[in-house]
């Protein structure tokens, strides 16, 4: 037997494929080496990877699948071994789009820590989804707050849902929207992902999301990634935080193109390149007063600048 199929779990040195839209995980191993192209990825494979693979009869525990080639990646997220090592690990690929979860309050939402997460995503080419969860606690007394985090989110160019994984509400919402696709899950700790994952599909082990925080806080990551299906049609990865995701590091000059309405305003810069900061003829800076970039978004963008500047 032969086929094509989708990597759905990553367990180091097995995996489970399943024909994506089918749900029929099967064990399949690697095939001698498997390199990937200009890669000094530790593993070849990741979950959301598309295989070929073939079998001598069904693929079974003993007699596993084996995988003969991994096919060109649209997109993936990778995590570096340590800061300073060359190695980096694919934590997932082929992503559709990523769900960037965060609650106003309960944590306290902290919005420099959401443009990171935003500019990782334009970095690694994923749509981006942000997911107001908790609305049931706040929804009463900060209508206005939730007006303007929508205006600055939805301005920026990302959609926004608000959830409840407690009442229900937007629930459906977020399950169409995620029918058929690969979606990636991140957010700081707190925030509700393993409940939302809960509340899309409650048949799902309530155990979703521990599984790779727990791993994640080992310094030695042989990966153990997978994704859940979603009764609604749909696959979830969850990755814990910045960290699971992957910090990627930026020079100064290339942190504007992934706010994607500096990049658009930017092309009537008078300088190029502008670094939007201190140049006469910004049209960032204009649209900033304009109100037409929010203050907040570009105060984020100055504190990246800074950042970056600590490591120079
Ligand atoms: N009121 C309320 N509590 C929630 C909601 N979502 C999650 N929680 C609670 O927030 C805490 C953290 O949720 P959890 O799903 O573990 O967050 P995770 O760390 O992002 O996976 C738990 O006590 C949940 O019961 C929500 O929509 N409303
Ligand atoms: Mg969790
Ligand atoms: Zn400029």
């Amino acid at each position: 037997m032969e086929g094509t199929a989708t990597v759905v779990k990553n367990a180091g040195s097995h995996y489970l494929l399943s024909a994506l839209p089918v749900w029929a995980p099967f064990p399949a191993v690697l095939k001698g080496k498997i390199r990937l192209k200009g890669g000094s990825s530790t593993n070849p494979v990741a979950v959301g990877d598309q295989v070929r693979w073939s079998s001598e009869g069904e693929p079974s525990l003993q007699a596993p699948a084996v995988i003969s080639e991994v096919l060109d990646r649209k997109n993936y997220v990778v995590r570096k071994s340590t800061n300073l090592s060359r190695t980096s690990h694919v934590i997932a690929a082929n992503i559709d789009r990523a769900y960037l979860i965060v609650t106003l309050y309960f944590p306290q939402i902290k919005l420099a820590f959401l443009d990171r997460l935003l500019v990782t995503c334009e970095v690694y080419g994923i749509p981006a989804t942000v997911v107001l969860n908790k609305v049931d606690l706040y929804r009463d007394e900060c209508a206005d707050e939730i007006a303007d985090f929508r205006r600055i989110y939805e301005g920026a160019g990302y959609p926004v849902i608000e959830t409840s994984a407690l009442t229900g509400e937007g629930v459906d919402a977020l399950r169409a929207d995620m029918a058929d696709k690969v979606i990636l899950l991140s957010g700081e700790s707190g925030v509700g992902k393993s409940s939302l994952v809960k509340a899309l599909d409650p048949s799902l082990d309530p155990k979703v999301g521990r599984i790779s925080d727990v791993h994640l806080q080992g310094k030695h990551t042989t990966s153990l990634y997978e994704m859940y299906p979603i009764s609604g049609g749909g696959y979830v990865i969850d990755t814990p935080g910045l960290r699971g995701f992957g910090l990627v590091h930026l020079e100064k000059e290339e942190i504007p193109l992934y706010f994607p309405e500096m990049l658009r305003a930017s092309r009537a810069c008078r300088f190029t390149p502008c670094t939007h900061t201190h140049e006469p003829g910004c049209a960032v800076k204009a649209a900033v007063e304009a109100g037409t970039i929010s203050a907040e978004r570009y105060n984020s963008y100055l504190g990246m600048l800074e950042e970056d500047k600590k490591f120079r």
